[in-house]
């Protein structure tokens, strides 16, 4: 068969060749460009039927997809615009060469806003709602290091004061300061989201506009021409998270997701592919997950040359070269350009021949040039059906000349010498008096200048001005504890886990009327791991398009479910883009204005581990909501081994200054803290978020004990469970999770053994427990001549006695305490690798079992003189421990 096989691109018949073209140009004359498209695609599938290969092709010519036909004219008053935008520059510049003057080495970009100005403020004159009537507006996530741009334009508009931009990267010493990024966390009336951290805003954004549908079909919001416009770097392309969730967006018909890719062909070191074209691989990238691509790139004053270059060379030469060249047209002027890209060819110099060299070093790339840019975004956000990216080509430090412009260096520019700022200051032949720009001063044009009459009708017919968060204090009723009744009650001696105990909550939720729409859960492919296959029909799965067919299992009561209204966000086994599925509902109360509840369940091992800077971006925007880790613990997971076994997570997440950490034991600590955070979060309005350990081994549950301040002892860290009952204690055992029963069962050998009586805590969290103290230490540090304050675990374990800590997880948990327990503490915990085994074998290889619990304490008692040494050494053996055994930590 293959001797068959031919080049494709051999021409073997030019004069049938021709034949065809010309029929193809035929039909696009009489019919149009549809129905020649139309033909091409019955073509494909005939050739399909006879097993011909249709060569696959993703890219389109290096030209613009717009053609000048097809352009309307700008809506705008161009000059007005450019004076404004002129102003937005400077103040930019200024704001960050002066703050790099007073302040050596302070930071911040001018390169990045240069490249990116026109991109923008086409955007926020004519594109980008501050508001949709009484509707929030249009969600904008701008690149994070390019917000000395978003800070000038907001000081143009008055919402701004001169001391703001004085005090860009001075947030401590001087109010009010900026913060270098978008921080919702530093700056919660003006940014909604952070996007520094590269490739996290991309992926948020595809999921923000997946949400905004869900929230949509769900009957939650009205629907609203609303758009989510996403700026991406060229460099953070590269990330995984901005392009790894394409087909989402595709998948989903998200034609309300407009991705603006700033394609200035570099990134920090330098070019972005010097070798190749970043527009082109990006267009195949985006084309092949079935997004609509909009290139923008050669700008207005291109188009006669184009309109000139009959043979197509033009275009051939725009192809031939690679970024690295392009990198060169705009670092060497017009001359270079003139020598290097059209001397190539005597033809294309010919083109060019009328030509200055400084007309050719002006020749604009399509992402500079307003009208370019309306015409992409107008025919983006007039797409249907498909989301949109705009490849728009841009120069890196616009405007700067040899202070940066397609400099290698120029992403770290941030001091200019005096002839550098005059270069700039001439270059777009600023309006703005020559003293100023000597003192590097702002500027703000009179109010009754025609530049801001015309910014103050622009900004009211967009609906008011953006970045701007604006979170409206609409509160839920927290459910009453009883709504958790069967909870409380515990499982009536029936072997349960704290996986099922928490859907139980979950479900107890589900059924309270003022709450239940409000849910959210997100699972990445792991519902029936946790038992909660049960929820896929009792409230369905997301589905925009329902359910396209019967699902195999239809006659079962719990059959797969998927509804276009379904509640449930199954998110397939993407953890980054189930966090960002979270970080959509978690933050809905500010976007739009809806407090959704969002519980996001996984395998804990995938959770900080994986997603750490997601879980940071989403503490940063003030997110809401609940993170539960399943199958955690590293000796609770029995069988899985060294890649499932999360030792650590409590310790890892405790970095996160608003995430609230508890490990519970049983049902009814997991009621306690699901319903107090609910209040705290959706009733008190507070900003933070929890993360809740649960496990999958099954105990007994019992009823919730009616000790007093037994609620607050759960909640701040720790309670006393169950005291010694052979006589007064003699130490104290702290148990976490499901390591709480073996701290049980510790008590009971102790006592009944060796005649050593134990108290026996549950600790929910050791890091509350230690904020907590923390606090407490601080005040006592500030105020040396007042009585000095306890605590809260001092206060709780004020009887001086020595304490055995075991959890599921590394001993630097436990150890949290160390500085308020000193010598009492003594840390069990599962420091090293996990291993493929049962549960009895792992706890005891990590010595986290009651033996081992049992044996350190009598160990600790003896240490301090309480307890015989030669019976604590004879215990060790009878315990069946082995002192020599290698210590799992480096084994
Ligand atoms: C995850 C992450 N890695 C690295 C950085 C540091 N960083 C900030 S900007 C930048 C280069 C960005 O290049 P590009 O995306 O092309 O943006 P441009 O400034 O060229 O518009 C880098 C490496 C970061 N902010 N986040
Ligand atoms: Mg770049």
């Amino acid at each position: 068969m293959l001797k068959h096989t031919r080049v494709a691109s051999e021409d073997l018949n030019p004069q049938e060749t021709n034949e065809w073209l010309e029929s193809l140009d035929e039909v696009i004359d009489e019919a149009g460009p549809d129905r020649a498209s139309y033909l091409l695609q019955r073509l494909n599938q005939r050739a399909a039927e006879f097993g011909v290969t249709a060569p696959l092709r993703l890219n389109t010519p290096y030209v613009n997809t717009i053609p000048t036909h097809q352009e309307v004219p700008y809506p705008g008053n161009r000059e007005l615009e450019r004076n404004l935008k002129n102003y937005i520059r400077w103040n930019a510049l200024a704001m960050v060469v002066r703050a790099n003057k007073y302040d050596d080495n302070i930071g911040g970009h001018i390169s990045t806003y240069a490249s990116l100005a026109t991109l923008v403020e086409v955007g926020q004159n004519h594109f980008f709602h501050g508001s949709y009537g009484n509707q929030p507006g249009d969600l904008v996530y701008y690149q994070g290091h390019s917000s000395p741009g978003m800070y000038a334009r907001a000081f143009i508009e008055g919402r701004l004061t001169e001391q703001h931009l004085l005090n860009f990267r001075h947030e401590l010493r001087d109010h009010p300061g900026l913060s270098s990024y978008p921080h919702p966390w530093l700056m919660p009336d003006f940014w909604q989201f952070p996007t520094v951290s590269m490739g996290l805003g991309p992926i948020n954004s595809i999921y923000q506009a997946r949400f905004m549908r869900y929230l949509e079909n769900r009957g939650i919001i009205e629907k609203t021409p609303r758009k989510i416009w996403a700026f991406m770097g060229d460099g953070e392309s590269d990330e995984p998270e901005s392009l790894g969730a394409l087909t989402l967006a595709s998948r989903e018909r998200l034609d309300n997701l407009i991705v603006v890719v700033n394609c200035n062909l570099q990134r920090l070191d330098g070019p972005v592919r010097g070798n190749g074209k970043i527009i082109s691989e990006l267009e195949g990238a985006f084309r092949g997950a079935g997004w609509n691509v909009i290139k923008c790139l050669w700008g207005s004053n291109w188009d006669t040359l184009f309109a000139r270059d009959t043979t197509g060379l033009l275009i051939r030469r725009m192809e031939e070269c690679v970024d690295g060249e392009y990198q060169n047209f705009k670092a060497k002027g017009g001359k270079y350009v003139r020598e290097h890209f059209f001397g190539k060819y005597p033809e294309l110099l010919e083109l060019v021949k009328d030509m200055s060299d400084e007309e050719l070093g002006e020749l604009r790339r399509g992402g500079h040039d307003p009208l370019k840019v309306y015409n992409a975004y107008l025919k983006a956000v007039n797409t249907v059906g498909v989301p949109t990216v705009v490849l728009a080509k841009t120069v890196k430090g616009y405007g700067l000349g040899e202070g940066g412009e397609g400099r290698n260096a120029t992403h770290q520019q941030k001091k200019l010498n005096a002839p550098q700022i005059q270069y700039f200051h001439k270059r777009f032949d600023m309006d703005i008096p020559a003293e100023k720009v000597e003192k590097l001063e702002f500027h703000r044009p009179a109010e009754d200048s025609p530049e801001m009459k015309y910014l103050r009708e622009r900004t009211a017919a967009m609906g008011g001005a953006l970045p701007v968060r604006n979170v409206k204090p609409i509160k839920h009723q927290a459910p009453a504890l009883e709504t958790f009744h069967e909870s409380i009650a515990g499982s009536g001696g029936r072997a349960a886990s704290t996986t099922s105990a928490f859907v139980g909550v979950l479900k107890s939720l589900l059924k309270q009327d003022a709450l239940k729409k409000f849910v959210v859960p997100i699972i990445p492919d792991e519902a029936r791991t946790f038992g909660m296959d049960s929820l896929f029909s009792q409230i369905g799965i997301y589905a925009s398009q329902g359910q396209l067919y019967t699902p195999v299992d239809k006659d079962m009561i719990m059959y797969y479910k998927e509804a276009k209204d379904g509640q449930i966000l199954e998110e397939g086994i993407t953890e980054a883009g189930s966090m960002a599925s979270f970080t959509a509902a978690g933050t809905s109360y500010a976007n739009y204005g809806v407090p959704m509840i969002p519980f996001y369940i996984y395998y804990s091992m995938f959770g900080f581990q994986r997603v750490g800077d997601a879980i940071w971006a989403f503490a940063d925007s003030r997110g809401k909501g609940f993170l539960v880790g399943g199958t955690a613990g590293r000796t609770t997971l029995a069988g899985e081994g060294l890649q499932h076994q999360d030792g650590h997570t409590p310790v890892l997440m405790s970095v996160v200054p608003t995430c609230k950490i508890y490990d519970p034991a049983f049902a009814y600590e997991i009621a306690v803290i699901v319903q107090d955070g609910i209040r705290r979060m959706f009733t008190e309005l507070e900003d933070c978020f929890y993360y809740l350990t649960v496990s999958n081994e099954n105990y007994a549950h019992p009823e919730m004990p009616k000790t007093e301040g037994l609620q607050e002892g759960i909640l701040r860290g720790i309670y006393k469970y169950r005291a010694a009952t052979g006589g007064p204690a003699t130490i104290n055992l702290f148990g976490s999770g499901s390591i709480f029963n073996e701290a049980l069962r510790a008590q009971q050998m102790l006592s009944e053994k060796w005649g050593v009586q134990a108290d026996v805590w549950s600790v929910t969290s050791y890091v509350e427990l230690r904020r907590q103290a923390l606090e407490t230490e601080r005040w006592n540090r500030l105020h040396p001549d007042q009585p000095e304050r306890t605590p809260y675990i001092n206060q709780v374990m004020s009887d001086g006695l020595p304490v055995v800590a075991a959890s599921d997880y590394i001993k630097a948990l436990p150890d949290m305490l160390a500085p308020w327990l000193n010598e009492r503490l003594v840390s069990l915990g599962t420091d090293g690798f996990g291993r493929s085994e049962n549960r009895q074998h792992l706890r005891r290889f990590f010595e986290n079992d009651a033996e081992s619990i049992a044996a350190a304490a009598l160990v600790k008692l003896s240490r301090d003189g309480k307890f015989d040494a030669v019976r604590a050494r004879e215990a060790i053996a009878e315990l069946g421990l082995d002192s020599e055994k290698k210590y799992a930590a480096i084994s």
